[in-house]
């Protein structure tokens, strides 16, 4: 019930329930009417598993995880680029209780080196691409890790690592672990968010909160979802959101095993190697971010027929606008009803979908609270909720969908969780249909690709040049990327240092799409508040 002053906007989906189970069997519930169709491929190399391969696989991983020493609530950091492996190492680790910290696969080994030593991983999953900087980090950082490495081509690797295929190989004849207490709200996945403020944290989403998500779109979308019925029509969905972001995790990747899809997964964005999964597989759903909807409308290499089956293109995690989606109808002349556009909004810290334009007609909002989701928009200064059509507050989320906390931060945690709600660090307005459209962000996060960029991050680098005083990051609009970081540095000594050197001390230091694309300029002091906040609206005004 409301307290006095608030003006909740509840959800027109109905009324959530949902089972408490663990999210692994919530994924496998209705395995057997699909249990004989392909669950993952690689759309590279064609490697492919059936969904009854996946679960058994899934189900022998868990059993040698355990045989080998590691007990439930253990963390293990999953270091994966999508392969069709990815979903059975998480969903194992899952059956067997272990926590999962999910890492950016690019991150160089002092970014994987802070989130294992954050998260108090104990083993590690891989691959042998990335194998060499895995293992640096975790000899840096956690070196009595276990280290797993998935075996893409050869097995390359030296005696201290344990192949992923042996695991599944020992699982299979290792007896079934006694059922253990299950506890719904224990957490399950430990993915990297920096939230509203500061360094990226670790956000505790439970069982709970995961399947409480999976359900809450399932009931919002119930009379749009195509189930497979005698295997004749099974959805066909390319995975290129990497499944480490809670977007590719939950709600690609779990979201779309509960309902049998065929997951084609690719271990990184290329324009070749994603425009010849969509030329050669009838493809029925796209899930984007805006940048590859605008790579869509503007690459000539992507042909109207690839779109053939889709139904529908979600976007989500950054801002659409109508033209972008207006352009894209324009290049492939679809019918609008053939073909919706819908978009979702939503945050790591909320398992993430809070939010959905289910109709596929107003393209630049982001609609309206998914079932089992309230909303309120709070003025950030009076405090007082927004109870009129077009005007401005932070959005607030409340459902069972929100986090436990960040872990190990008290501080944070009570900033972003007040009375139940999540304060997203959003500012948004509904219209007078109560459809919800974001016009700004409150928090300081800058999205890429959008992807999360945490400002105090790359300051605290930049500051560890001999020649900086201080630092000051903001996010600048940039048309290919959403936007870029910029730096704003004061020198110790004026005129000893070039911007250029600034780039490229933080170049190779953090993953490519950190980089100060957005340049950097030399001011004599940043914009503070009394108690030494760095005022980035003012940075940014600096711009105008
Ligand atoms: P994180 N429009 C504008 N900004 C957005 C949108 C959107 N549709 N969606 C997310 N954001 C921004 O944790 C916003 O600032 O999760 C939000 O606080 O990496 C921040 O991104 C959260 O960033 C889905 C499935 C969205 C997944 C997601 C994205 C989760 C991104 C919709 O259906």
């Amino acid at each position: 019930a409301p307290k006095k002053g608030e003006h909740i906007i509840d959800s027109p989906f109905g009324q959530l329930s949902y089972p408490e189970m663990p999210i692994h069997e919530y994924v496998w519930e209705t395995l057997q009417s699909y249990s004989h169709m392909i669950a993952t491929e690689c759309g590279v190399t064609g490697r492919k598993y059936t969904y009854a391969q996946a679960r058994d696989y899934s189900s022998y991983i868990a059993r040698s995880l355990l045989d080998m020493g590691l007990k439930p609530g253990d963390v293990l950091a999953i270091i994966l680029p999508n392969l069709p492996e990815s979903p059975i190492a998480f969903l194992g680790c899952l059956e067997a209780g272990i926590v999962i910290t999910s890492v950016n696969p690019i991150y160089t080994v002092d970014e994987i080196s802070k989130q294992l030593i954050s998260s108090g991983a104990k083993a590690v999953i891989t691959s042998t691409e990335i194998a060499e900087t895995v293992k640096s980090a975790v000899k840096q950082s956690m070196p009595g890790a276990k280290l797993i490495v998935v075996d893409d081509q050869v097995n390359s690797m030296t005696s201290d690592a344990i192949p992923f295929e042996d695991l599944i190989k020992k699982g299979k004849t290792l007896p079934v672990p006694s059922s253990r207490d299950f506890a719904f709200d224990n957490v399950a996945v430990l993915p990297y968010s920096s939230g509203t403020t500061g360094l990226p944290k670790g956000v505790m989403l439970s069982h709970r909160n995961i399947v409480a998500n999976l359900k809450m779109m399932a009931d919002t979308l119930k009379d749009d979802i195509l189930v497979p019925s005698n295997g004749v029509f099974q959805q066909i969905i390319p995975v290129i959101l990497p499944m480490y972001h809670i977007y590719g995790m939950v709600t690609v990747m779990l979201s779309k095993m509960t309902t049998g899809g065929k997951l084609i997964t690719l271990p990184k964005f290329t324009p070749e190697s994603y425009v010849r999964v969509l030329e050669r597989n009838p493809v029925t759903e796209l899930m984007l971010v805006p940048p590859i909807v605008l790579f869509l409308t503007s690459s000539k290499l992507v042909k109207k027929h690839f779109l053939d089956h889709v139904t529908y293109i979600t976007s989500g995690a950054a801002p659409l606008s109508d033209t972008d989606v207006e352009r894209f109808y324009e290049k492939f002349s679809i019918a609008r009803d053939k073909l919706k556009f819908r978009q979702g909004y939503g945050m790591t810290e909320s398992s993430p979908v809070s939010l959905y334009e289910k109709t596929g007609t107003k393209y630049s909002s982001i609609g309206r609270p998914i079932c089992g989701c309230q909303a309120r928009l709070v003025d950030p200064i009076t405090k007082k909720d927004v109870t009129t059509p077009r005007q401005t507050g932070e959005l607030w989320i409340r459902g069972p969908h929100v986090m436990k906390g960040y872990l190990n931060n008290q501080k944070a945690t009570e900033e972003t969780l007040q009375d139940g709600w999540l304060l997203t660090g959003d500012i948004a307005y509904f219209d007078e249909d109560s459809d919800f459209f974001i016009t700004d962000r409150l928090k300081e996060l800058i999205k890429v690709k959008g992807f999360q960029v945490a400002p105090a991050e790359l300051e605290a680098l930049i500051r560890t040049h001999p020649n900086v005083e201080e630092a000051g990051v903001v996010g600048i609009p940039d048309d290919r990327s959403g936007e870029v970081p910029m730096a704003f540095v004061v020198l110790k000594e004026k005129g000893a240092t070039k911007t250029e050197e600034i780039q490229d001390f933080v170049k190779g230091k953090v993953s490519e799409f950190k980089e100060l694309r957005g340049g950097v300029r030399f001011v004599d002091s940043l914009p503070k508040n009394p108690s030494g906040k760095i005022l980035r609206k003012k940075l940014k005004a600096l711009l105008e």
